[in-house]
């Protein structure tokens, strides 16, 4: 039930301003941030992570954006988190995309499409791991109950 899924904030998402109002629409939507860091993706991450289109004609052009510039990376939490964001995010092509979703907003590229979400559950389990560490994922939830309830009244 506690579904979690991983998000990451391309560099043109981050180059035009747009990190901010992206994180506040998983946050508005219910979506627990559960990690969060900025960093530089490596060459041999970003083969790992697009291993389905290693070879293609546009996979170098995709490495260097990817790995030339900061992403943030994310993990959200909640029911259905996998489907839940990728709906949010939007499919592919921006120009393509839904008007509403996040690609179908602000992206009118195929390749500079602000944002990456896994795809499945497996696939998120698997993403989760490639960037994030144990201990940099948190379960505040009851801690921050507690917090609550134990007031200052
Ligand atoms: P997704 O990001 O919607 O899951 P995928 O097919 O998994 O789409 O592709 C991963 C990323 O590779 C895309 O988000 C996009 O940045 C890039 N990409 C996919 N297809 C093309 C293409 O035909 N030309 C250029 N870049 C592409
Ligand atoms: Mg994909």
């Amino acid at each position: 039930m506690r579904e979690r899924t991983l998000i990451l904030i391309k560099p043109d998402a981050i180059n035009r301003g747009l990190a901010g109002e992206i994180i506040s629409r998983f946050e508005k939507k219910g979506l627990k941030i559960v990690g969060m860091k900025m960093m530089k993706m490596s060459e041999e991450k970003a083969r790992e992570h697009y291993s389905h289109h290693v070879g293609k004609p546009f996979y170098p052009d995709l490495e260097k954006f990817m790995t030339s510039m900061p992403i943030i990376a994310l993990v959200v939490e909640g029911r259905n988190a996998v489907d839940v964001v990728r709906r949010i995010v939007g499919s592919t092509n921006g120009r393509e995309a839904e008007p509403g979703s996040i690609r179908g907003d602000y992206s009118m590229s195929v390749s500079k499409n602000l944002i990456h979400a896994s795809d499945s559950k497996e696939n998120a389990e698997k993403e989760i791991k490639r960037f994030f560490k144990e201990d940099e994922l948190f379960d505040y939830r009851l801690a921050y109950e507690d917090f609550l309830y134990a007031s200052d009244e």
